[in-house]
C-alpha cells in the first residue's frame, strides 16, 4: 500500500516511521512530506530511501493512506485535497478534532465508530488518550460522574527543540527560548496558551475530546496542565467520581483486561507506572489505585503513558490498523 506522511521529519513523524516498520504495516511505497527545505532528502524506511516530496507530488501518487502530523495549519489545507484523491487521513494535530463532522478516535475506546465514509480522522491530543483508555472499562461499569486531573507532561510533546533545551539546560546554558522559563530543575505550570477562561488549551483539550471520544457530554472534567523536566511519557493523576460505588478488586480486574492497559500496581514493592519505564511501549500504565477516602464512589488512580507512541503515533498506526481490519484500504 502507499502511504503518505506527513511531516516525516518531526519527532512523532519519525515514531510513525519507527511503528510502521515495527508493526509490519504493509507498506509498499512510503510518501514523504515535509517542509520546503526537507525537499529531495532521504527518509529511510525497511533498508530504502524515499526522497522527501511535495504533498502535490504525494497526492499525484493516489496513496491510500496519508499520516499527516505536520501541525493544524497543513491538516486544514492538505487533509481535504488527500480525502478528494480517495485517500484516508489519520491526522494528529489538532485541527478537525472537534469539527462534528469527524470522529475522534481511540480505537480502544470508540474505533466502532468509525464508517467507510470518514476519510479524515482525527487523532486526539496525547494526555486525553492515555486518560480515556483509562476512564473507558471503568464508564462502562460504573458510570463517571467527574474527573479530576492533575497532568506531568513530558517535554517531547514541544516537540525536538524543547528536548535540546531541557538538555542544554542541563548542561549549563540556562536561557530559556522554547518555553518562558526554565525548564529543568523546575516545572511550567502552563501547556500551550491561556484561554479566556484562565485554563490552557492543553486543560481545555481534555475537557472537550475526552466527552467527545467517550460520546457522553455528561461527564465533567477538570484538568491542570504540567510540563515537567521528564523525556519518557505523559503522567497523569487522575480523581474519578462514579455514579455508584465501586469494588476495588473488581476496578483492578476491570483494568487487567481491558485493552491497552497494563496495571502496574505493587506499592508493598515500590512498583508502580513511572515516565522512565514508559518510554518505547505502546501501552497504557495504570497504578495507585486507590479509594478516594474524602468522597463517596470516587477513586484515585496515576496513569502513565509514552505521548510519543499510544499519545500520538501508536494510536495513529492502530487507527490505520482498524482501516485495514475493515478492508477500507489495502485491497489494491
Ligand atoms: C504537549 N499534548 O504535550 C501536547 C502535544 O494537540 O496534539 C500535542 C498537542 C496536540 O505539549
Amino acid at each position: 500500500m502507499k502511504v503518505a506522511l506527513i511531516g516525516a521529519t518531526g519527532l512523532v513523524g519519525s515514531t510513525m516511521l519507527r511503528l510502521l516498520e515495527e508493526r509490519n504495516f504493509p507498506v509498499t511505497e512510503l510518501l514523504p512530506v515535509a517542509s520546503e527545505r526537507s525537499l529531495g532528502k532521504p527518509v529511510s524506511f525497511k533498508g530504502k530511501e524515499f526522497p522527501v516530496m511535495t504533498a502535490a507530488d504525494a497526492i499525484a501518487r493516489k496513496p491510500e493512506l496519508a499520516l499527516f502530523s505536520a501541525g493544524g495549519g497543513p491538516s486544514l489545507e492538505l487533509a481535504p485535497q488527500f480525502a478528494a484523491a480517495g485517500c484516508y487521513v489519520v491526522d494528529n494535530s489538532s485541527a478537525w478534532r472537534m469539527d462534528p463532522s469527524k470522529k475522534l478516535i481511540v480505537p480502544e475506546v470508540n474505533g466502532d465508530a468509525l464508517t467507510k465514509e470518514d476519510l479524515i480522522i482525527a487523532n486526539p491530543n496525547c494526555s486525553t488518550i492515555q486518560m480515556v483508555v483509562v476512564l473507558k472499562p471503568l464508564h462502562e461499569r460504573y458510570k463517571i460522574k467527574r474527573v479530576v486531573v492533575s497532568t506531568y507532561q513530558s517535554v517531547t510533546g514541544t516537540g525536538q527543540k524543547a528536548v535540546d533545551e531541557l538538555l542544554q539546560q542541563r548542561s549549563g546554558n540556562t536561557t530559556p527560548s522554547v518555553y518562558p522559563h526554565p525548564i529543568d530543575l523546575n516545572l511550567l505550570p502552563q501547556i500551550d496558551v491561556f484561554q479566556d477562561n484562565g485554563y490552557t488549551k492543553e486543560e481545555m483539550k481534555m475537557v472537550k475530546e475526552t466527552c467527545k471520544i467517550m460520546r457522553d457530554d455528561s461527564i465533567r472534567v477538570t484538568a491542570t496542565c504540567v510540563r515537567v523536566p521528564v523525556m519518557g511519557g505523559h503522567s497523569e493523576s487522575v480523581n474519578i467520581e462514579f455514579e455508584k460505588d465501586f469494588d476495588l478488586n473488581e476496578v483492578r480486574e476491570l483494568l487487567e483486561s481491558a485493552p491497552g492497559i497494563i496495571v502496574t500496581d505493587n506499592p508493598s514493592e515500590k512498583q508502580y507506572p513511572m515516565p522512565l519505564y514508559a518510554t518505547n511501549k505502546d501501552d497504557v500504565f495504570v497504578g495507585r489505585i486507590r479509594r478516594d477516602d474524602s468522597q463517596p464512589n470516587t477513586l484515585n488512580c496515576w496513569i502513565v503513558a509514552d505521548n510519543l507512541r499510544k499519545g500520538a503515533a501508536t494510536n495513529a498506526i492502530q487507527i490505520a490498523e482498524y482501516l485495514l481490519t475493515r478492508k477500507w484500504i489495502g485491497q489494491n
